[in-house]
Order: C-alpha cells, then sequence, then structure tokens
C-alpha cells in the first residue's frame, strides 16, 4: 500500500528558467556596501541590548547573526518594492534610508515615534520608504504581503512585495492563506522565511517534519528554494532571480534563507534556556559577518582600515542619535486619542477629558507633601 502511495506523488516544481545567477554575479562594491550595513546593523543591535539591561529602553527585538539574510535581500530590492518586515528587520529600513534618530525615537516611544508610544520598541513603519507598520501576532503580515502583491498586480505596476517571517510562522494560518492565493493569482510575492532554527524555545524539528520549509511551496504550487541565508552572494542572487520572476508574471517564490538566530529571541529572552554552547559555536563559525569579511577581503575589497572607519562613524552617529532621543519628552496624553476617526466621535471626546482629569489630580496627589511638611 505505502508503494503505491508513494507512486502517486507529485513531480516536484520544476526551476523556473530565470535560476539564481552565480554568486560571482554580485559586484564587489555592492556585497562591501552590504557587509557595512550588515556591521552597522550589528553595532546597533549590541548597543540596544546594552540600553535595556540599563533599564534606558524598555525592550529590543534584534537580528544578530540574521543581518546577511536580511540585508542581503534588502539589497536585492528595488526602492518601489514594498518590504513587509516581521519584527527583525529595523537594518532594512535604515539602509532604505530612514534617519536612525527617527528609528530611536520608535524605540524610546517618545514624542517624534512615528507611531507615538503606542506600539512596542521596534515597531517602526515609513510610508514614504514602502516599509509596512510592524504587526506583531506571528504570520499576519503574510497575507498582508500578498494583498500589496495583488494590488501591484491589478494596478500594473512593476514591484513586487517581499515579506519577511521566522520558520515559527510558517505554521500560521496566515501562511496557508497568502500562499493559496499568491499561488492561484501568480501575485509578485516574494516570501523570505527567515529560518533562523528557533520560535522562541522551539527548534524546526519540533515545528513540523516537512523536509525543509521550502518543500512547503510545493503544496501551494509555489516554487520553493532553500539559500544558505549567511552566504549574502547567495541571498542576493536568490531574491534578484524571484523578483525577476514575478515581474515576468511567473509567480510568487518562497525562498527559505537558511540563517541562525545567534542572540536571544528579544531582550526578555535567555537562550542558554534551550540551546547548547556547542550548537551556538557551531553556528558562530557560519557567521555572515565573518564570512563576507573574509570573502571581501581575500577579494581586496575590504581591509582592517575601511572597517575601522564604519565602525566609528556608526558609533558616533549612534551616540548622538541615543542621547537626542533619549532627551525627547513622550507623547502627549492626547495623543492616544488621536488617528483613529478623522473627526473624534463625542464619546472619545469625552474619555479624553475623563484622562486629562485624571491626570491633573494624579499631578496634584504626588506634588502634595505628606503631614508635616517633609519630602519624601
Ligand atoms: C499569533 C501569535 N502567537 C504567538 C505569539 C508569540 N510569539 C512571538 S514571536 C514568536 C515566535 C516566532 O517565531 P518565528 O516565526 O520563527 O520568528 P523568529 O522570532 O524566530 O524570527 C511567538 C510564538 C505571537 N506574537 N503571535
Amino acid at each position: 500500500m505505502v508503494d503505491s502511495l508513494e507512486s502517486l506523488r507529485l513531480a516536484p516544481l520544476t526551476l523556473p528558467p530565470a535560476a539564481p545567477a552565480k554568486a560571482g554575479a554580485v559586484s564587489l562594491e555592492l556585497l562591501a556596501n552590504v557587509l557595512r550595513w550588515m556591521l552597522r546593523a550589528r553595532f546597533i543591535d549590541e548597543r540596544l541590548e546594552k540600553l535595556q539591561r540599563q533599564g534606558r529602553i524598555g525592550f529590543h527585538v534584534g537580528a544578530l547573526g540574521e543581518e546577511g539574510a536580511i540585508l542581503g535581500a534588502t539589497a536585492a530590492l528595488k526602492a518601489d518594492d514594498w518590504i513587509v518586515p516581521c519584527y527583525r528587520e529595523f537594518a532594512a529600513l535604515l539602509y532604505r534610508g530612514y534617519p536612525l534618530e527617527r528609528y530611536l525615537d520608535n524605540v524610546y516611544g517618545n514624542c517624534d515615534d512615528v507611531v507615538q508610544g503606542r506600539q512596542m520598541p521596534d515597531h517602526v513603519t515609513s510610508r514614504a520608504l514602502n516599509y509596512l507598520s510592524v504587526s506583531s501576532p506571528v504570520g499576519t503580515q503574510i497575507t498582508q504581503a500578498t494583498g500589496l502583491a495583488w494590488a501591484a498586480k491589478l494596478k500594473g505596476e512593476r514591484r513586487v512585495a517581499a515579506v519577511f517571517f521566522g520558520d515559527g510562522a510558517t505554521s500560521s494560518n496566515d501562511f496557508h492563506a497568502a500562499l493559496t492565493i499568491a499561488g492561484v493569482h501568480k501575485l509578485p510575492t516574494l516570501f523570505l522565511c527567515r529560518n533562523n532554527h528557533f520560535a522562541i524555545s522551539v527548534p524546526t524539528d519540533q515545528q513540523c517534519a516537512a523536509s525543509s520549509f521550502a518543500a512547503k511551496g510545493e503544496g501551494y504550487g509555489v516554487l520553493g528554494l532553500k539559500v544558505d541565508g549567511n552566504d549574502v552572494a547567495a541571498v542576493i542572487t536568490a531574491v534578484q532571480a524571484a523578483r525577476a520572476r514575478a515581474l515576468a508574471g511567473d509567480g510568487p517564490t518562497l525562498l527559505e534563507l537558511d540563517t541562525y538566530r545567534l542572540g536571544g529571541h528579544s531582550t526578555s529572552d535567555d537562550p542558554t534556556r534551550y540551546r547548547s554552547q556547542e550548537e551556538f559555536e557551531a553556528f558562530q563559525a557560519k557567521d555572515p559577518v565573518v564570512r563576507l569579511r573574509e570573502t571581501l577581503t581575500q577579494a581586496g575589497a575590504w581591509s582592517e582600515a575601511l572597517e575601522a572607519d564604519a565602525l566609528a562613524q556608526i558609533k558616533t552617529e549612534l551616540t548622538q542619535a541615543v542621547g537626542r532621543s533619549e532627551a525627547k519628552a513622550k507623547p502627549p496624553l492626547s495623543s492616544v486619542f488621536h488617528d483613529v476617526y478623522a473627526e473624534m466621535p463625542w464619546h472619545l471626546r469625552a474619555q479624553w477629558r475623563e484622562a486629562e482629569a485624571a491626570a491633573d489630580r494624579s499631578a496634584e496627589a504626588s506634588s502634595v507633601k505628606p503631614e508635616g511638611g517633609q519630602d519624601v
């Protein structure tokens, strides 16, 4: 019986004509620029983790070890393409030209934060840079990207929607809905699965029994390819090929970018509780920053001096930007009530008045000295 069932297996999808080019096709100049951004991203990640430990910011969700997958993919896109992030892709937004200080305003949730402190840190967005807002629920961004891709197709626009998500998100309802629709309508969606080997503490072999995450595409008629996500040139060529394929009308591609999360899930996590030092060290040896640095140095396109320059620059920029963002005021209380309705309905106005009165009472109470007139 098993044999006859096996014989009914569908043939796997064949590679498209626009198969990924050879890694050598990516210019050294582009790779050096991506390395510079990877170093910047890592420096920012490490500094923000320290700020969180010092109690100066509430939270950070970083991308240590995943910089090659995120920035390689971003470098392969065009400015008009949508980037639909998960929550680790701040470096993609900065690469597109978002000001560092504005990003930090979001991390601090201050009065210049584009989302006015209503979101967790790292939940930033930019309409001007075609970077959709971060939604924390796992997987929801995958359907949003498919909607954007559908809109682009209906409008005849030459742009793709590239959506980042983790391996864990491939178990979500949204992954299923998005790949179903994108496959049926041949939408220009690039499904970028950062396989960082964990969904918080759950390793991939406990998430699903598929042979790979790329293999999941086949069930939806979506071409799935597994790429070494720590090989930046391979990521760039694969995303460029998937993009060309989507614009040619050949439909979406699911790219599994195989990488590894070298840090914790976020600053709220302690990864030593669920993974061994041996495993960590084995993946550390494949660090995308180290690999790209070596490749470029051997090719004469990188040097210690260039690296020192890059690090000195980001150190100065970050120190200045942190100083400015940290000094800014919180968003006003009234901001809680804005940005939902063009004209605020009466019941929200009433709640706003009540909230202001409660805040005044509380400020008054805290300024009243206890009996005896002593400060406490
Ligand atoms: C619907 C939903 N369920 C649970 C969570 C809690 N949660 C936050 S991140 C995460 C793991 C996601 O793992 P993965 O998709 O692999 O992405 P990664 O964090 O590894 O980049 C979970 C379960 C959530 N945010 N949303």
